[in-house]
């Protein structure tokens, strides 16, 4: 068992946010980014998660030296604060060249847009002391499945992480798999459909994923399924942990905020296979409700945080010796019972 301090938790700036919602403004002022830095630490957090653009603004209208130089800038605040990047993630999902998705994209100017972005990234992620790049393929998917030749495109994302490994030889690829939002239908929808496709890369071992809560969810599946399922490949290396009310728009709400047990069960399979012992980070992908003041708008972030130690704390205290007996007896009715004994606190029996 770990202790709760050998854990590294992680955000990105994009947690801290105005409220915006595709129904509505704006309703909190903007963060400015060396203050968010400022949070970090008295939130309990020690990783950055970048996107490209979060460590240099308007990257597409800067030359390579203006980016690296102003990579390097953010480098230095990281050391000011005692913090590092975790990962860097190239936003492919923003510009004009990336309406039709990046690699995936049907014109070969625009698949080159994306290949060449994904390399700048990599060259940030350098200058910010991170070899991780993490690919939402945000975009790689359709609308309608007759837009786009599926195996076609899945080979192109295999080529353009192909590209990648070759840009660099340390780099190392976290694919983070949703199933749907913004596009009707994934192309990579879920963990495993992420891992068999780092087997026909170049260099299966420098590939590897990513699981959000929220996105196993809305792929009808158990997170610490998904979860285990990567551990058994020793490909999983970042989480976006937080919670989802069912099959809805991606909530992104705090951990164990909908589900408790689903909540405990994450945490449970992480710490039972020895996650973190490589350096990984509990990565917390959580947002503020619409409806939280500007003051108190980080809650959500120590309060995941929180949720996720007491959790680690039930998943010590839990009797193993009866969970044993309950299993070896095959008595699921009772292991179900004194689960929820132990998740209420409640003594059993
Ligand atoms: C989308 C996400 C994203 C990614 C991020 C880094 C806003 O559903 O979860 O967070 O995690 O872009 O890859
Ligand atoms: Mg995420």
């Amino acid at each position: 068992m770990k202790t709760k301090g050998t854990y590294r938790f992680s955000f990105g700036p994009w947690n801290i946010d105005e409220g915006a919602d595709p129904f509505g403004p704006p309703v909190r002022q903007p963060v400015a980014f060396a203050k968010k830095l400022k949070q970090y630490k008295k939130l309990g957090f020690s990783g950055v998660q970048f996107h490209d653009d979060d460590a240099v603004p308007d990257i597409d209208s800067k030359s390579h030296a203006e980016i690296i130089k102003e990579a390097k800038a953010v480098k230095r605040m990281l050391n000011g604060e005692g913090l590092v990047a975790e990962f860097v993630a190239p936003r492919l999902w923003f510009s004009p060249e990336t309406i039709d998705g990046g690699y995936t994209s049907n014109d070969p100017k625009c698949r080159r847009y994306a290949v060449n972005r994904s390399k700048v990234c990599i060259d940030i992620a350098n200058a910010l002391g991170t070899n991780r790049i993490v690919l939402w393929l945000a975009r790689e998917g359709t609308y309608i499945r007759e837009s786009k030749k599926a195996r076609e495109a899945i080979l192109r994302i295999r080529d353009a992480i192909n590209a990648m490994l070759a840009h660099d030889r340390r780099v190392r690829v976290l694919i983070e798999p949703k199933p749907n939002e913004p596009v009707d239908s994934a192309l990579i929808p879920t963990i495993g459909h992420a891992l068999g496709l780092s087997y026909i890369t170049d260099d299966p071992g420098r590939v590897g994923g990513l699981i959000e809560t929220a996105h196993a969810i809305l792929a009808g599946l158990d997170p610490s399924d998904e979860m285990a399922y990567a551990l058994a490949h020793d490909k999983l290396w970042s989480v976006h942990l937080n919670d989802q009310g069912g099959l809805k728009f991606d909530q992104d709400k705090s951990f164990g905020s909908y589900n408790l047990r689903r909540a405990f069960n994450q945490v449970r399979v992480l710490e039972e296979y020895g996650y973190g012992k490589k350096g990984e980070f509990v990565g917390l992908d959580v947002k503020a409700m619409r409806t939280q003041k500007q003051e108190v708008a980080v809650k959500h972030l120590s309060n995941s945080r929180a949720t996720f130690l007491a959790l680690l704390e039930k998943a010590a205290t839990l009797d193993r010796r009866l969970e044993a007996q309950f299993i070896k007896e095959r008595d699921y009715e009772e292991l179900d019972r004194y689960i929820l004994c132990h998740l209420l606190g409640r003594k059993y029996r």
